[in-house]
């Protein structure tokens, strides 16, 4: 296996790579060898191709031309490519949101097959929030009205988000307001950008990162938050639950059903579908002994938080399951899902299954998803992959799988620091303060074949957590952490400082909390707003000591993701860097000058164990200015003075 040391850490990964090696099944690792050498003008970000006299590029080292032929220069054309992929990152969550947002309007219409308002108490604490009546109603006339006034954040073209003025602190919305980085509504921000970036606009590059910033907040605080809140109403709200991670969970005599994507409108009908009796029925009739409903990227998250549902794995493993020759129906939504599925599935038995109308690939059967037949819909579905079970080749599963803890919340997770009986962030906030703890870092995002699949995540976190940093996650890095067995209390002993293993003990807690899905990083910005409201860790959330991280990042969600958490006040250290290597005012303006609008700033390094450092640095920086106590033991990290 040594010979995909360089492709992955995960053994089951590397199990799975031979395996598809020895079928002649090529994966992303191939394909990425096919693309070197990589174009320098693309990665350096000084490549312009938007409009059609182009494309242009300008010469980073002064040998070639210094402007395109409209006479964009490097900062113009780094930061409006830049700003682009930012917007289309936040069209992403956005959409997302869009869809569980029309998702619960029509499920309080009595519209949506198999749906109900499943948290009802989450859906009166926002209607109250938002400014919804809620005093002898009907729940399901809130829900029309919540979803509604939801829906008028996408549509809003004047005014401020509604979370970003009841959630943040008021130092934080006061300064937002000083440097206009309130976004009036989630589309509004995404066409201004397009407008902006369009040929003969915006050629500030100051002005079109400020409108980066602004529009990276329209996801945070718009569209990923609302996405959150809305999926905590519908499906119910998380709750700390134990599953298992990693290839390993794929079934020889079962039926697998691999949801793989983002959005848990339809995977939660699929895992109701396979618990039918009529399905359990039908899958004995074809000899499978049951029914596997396993994910993959953020559906996994989902389902796994709400429903305990098995990780089959993080991003890169999509290839790697098919492989195994075990997956009856790979059912896909949005998102994260590699075109390469088509032909990797044509290899094996494995129904591919495209289910959004947005997200169809050529030549894969396509059932669409419909919210007014969705049990239905699924049932089908289900049917489908038990009807292929009989059809399987051979079968090579990896054994290796692993126990994790998920389904944390603000809601939920600090009734377990404040005790059963004392919901509340003191304890948190206290051992911060005391300095059993230094702070609390949220390493998330995707994998990327530019680097070792999980390394960088497992390298930063366990870094992170033997200096006493709380570690929260999202995305395909807590299901790296997962596999790693990080995701479990008893990982506390072998991993955490001894400020962190002692509160891990007295709680029950993991030292890496498993928050969900990439939406979910909004659950992390609404905690640091209850830190701050909490007491004597600042006025403002750029004050906090905090600090985020992407070790792994690949997409442009991950790239809004590191934007709105900037805008928010967060040092961030986002590798591989963001294509701006080109310019050096757009890096310098990243990289240092942000800090003095917003408190937070981006980092590029991109050695995991470094990266942690400069995290930890930037979380010292900020306990020094809070005047908070020295750390109560040694820690294996000494900064430099
Ligand atoms: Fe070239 Fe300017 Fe067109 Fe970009 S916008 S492709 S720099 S002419
Ligand atoms: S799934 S966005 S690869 S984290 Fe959210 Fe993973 Fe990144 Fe997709």
């Amino acid at each position: 296996m040594a010979k995909y040391d360089e492709r992955s850490v995960n053994p089951a990964s590397k199990e799975a790579m031979k395996t598809a090696e020895d079928r002649g099944v090529e994966t992303a690792w191939d394909r990425h060898k096919q693309q070197t050498p990589v174009c320098g003008f693309g990665e350096l970000g000084v490549c312009c191709r938007i409009c059609e006299m182009g494309p242009c590029r300008v010469d980073p080292y002064g040998n070639g031309p210094q402007k395109g032929i409209c006479g964009a220069d490097a900062d113009t054309i780094a930061a409006r490519h830049l700003i682009r992929q930012v917007a289309a990152g936040s069209a992403a969550h956005s959409d997302h949101g869009y869809d569980i947002a029309h998702t619960l309007l029509l499920t309080a219409q009595g519209k949506a097959e198999g749906y109900k308002i499943k948290n009802p108490e989450k859906l009166l604490a926002i209607a109250k929030e938002i400014g919804v009546e809620t005093k002898n109603r009907e729940i399901n006339d809130i829900g029309v009205d919540v979803a509604e006034k939801a829906l008028d954040q996408w549509r809003q073209l004047t005014g401020e988000l509604t979370y970003m003025n009841t959630r943040p602190p008021k130092d934080t919305i006061d300064n937002w307001r000083k440097h206009n980085l309130m976004p009036s509504g989630v589309e509004h921000e995404i066409v201004q950008t397009l407008h902006r970036t369009h040929e003969g606009v915006d050629a500030d590059y100051k002005n079109l990162l400020m409108h980066a910033l602004k529009t990276s907040m329209s996801d945070g605080w718009g569209g990923a938050m609302i996405s959150t809140d809305l999926s905590d109403v519908l499906f119910g709200a998380p709750m700390p639950v134990r599953s298992k991670v990693n290839l390993g969970v794929l079934e020889k005599k079962q039926v697998n059903i691999v949801v793989h994507g983002h959005e848990p409108t339809l995977s939660e009908m699929i895992v109701e579908a396979s618990r039918d009796p009529e399905m359990l029925e039908l899958a004995k009739k074809n000899g499978a002994e049951g029914i596997v409903v396993g994910g993959i990227c953020c559906t996994a998250n989902e389902i796994l938080m709400r429903q305990g549902s098995p990780v089959v794995g993080n991003f890169l493993s999509q290839e790697l399951a098919v492989a195994t020759g075990s997956v009856d129906a790979m059912v896909v939504d949005v998102q994260c899902i590699m075109p390469a599925l088509a032909e990797t599935s044509k290899k094996f038995h494995t129904k591919l299954i495209t289910t959004s109308p947005k997200a169809k690939i050529s030549g894969v059967e396509h059932i669409q998803f419909d919210e007014a037949k969705a049990y239905s819909i699924a049932k089908e579905i289900v049917k489908r992959a038990v009807e292929n079970f009989p059809n399987r080749g051979d079968v090579l599963i990896p054994a290796s799988k692993t126990d994790l803890v998920a389904g944390f919340t603000v809601e939920n997770t600090f009734w377990h620091l404040g005790g059963k009986y004392r919901s509340s962030f003191r304890p948190l906030n206290d051992g911060i303060i005391a300095g059993r703890l230094r702070g609390v870092a949220a390493v998330i995002g995707c994998n990327t074949v530019k680097k070792i699949q999980d390394k960088h995540h497992l390298d930063m976190v366990k870094e992170l957590l033997a200096n006493d940093v709380l570690v929260v996650q999202t995305g395909c890095g807590a299901i790296a952490c997962a596999k790693e067995g990080l995701l479990i209390p008893e990982a506390a002993k072998k991993y955490a400082g001894k400020g962190l293993q002692e509160i891990c003990e007295a709680t029950g807690l993991p030292p890496v909390l498993h928050l969900g899905s990439c939406v979910d990083n909004s659950r992390i910005l609404v905690a640091l707003c209850e830190m701050i409201k909490e007491g004597g860790l600042g006025t403002k959330l750029s004050d906090l000591p905090i600090a985020g991280s992407a070790p792994e990042q690949m997409c442009e969600k991950a790239i809004a993701i590191g934007f709105y958490c900037v805008a928010s006040g967060a040092f961030v250290n986002f590798s591989p860097a963001m294509r701006v290597l080109g310019s050096e005012n757009v890096n310098k303006f990243l990289t240092e000058e942000v800090e003095e609008i917003t408190g937070g700033k981006f980092n590029w390094e991109p050695d995991p164990v470094e990266g942690a450092r400069r995290m930890i640095d930037h979380i010292d920086k900020n306990r020094a200015k809070l005047k908070l106590r020295p750390m109560l033991n040694p820690q294996p990290y000494e900064p430099k003075a």
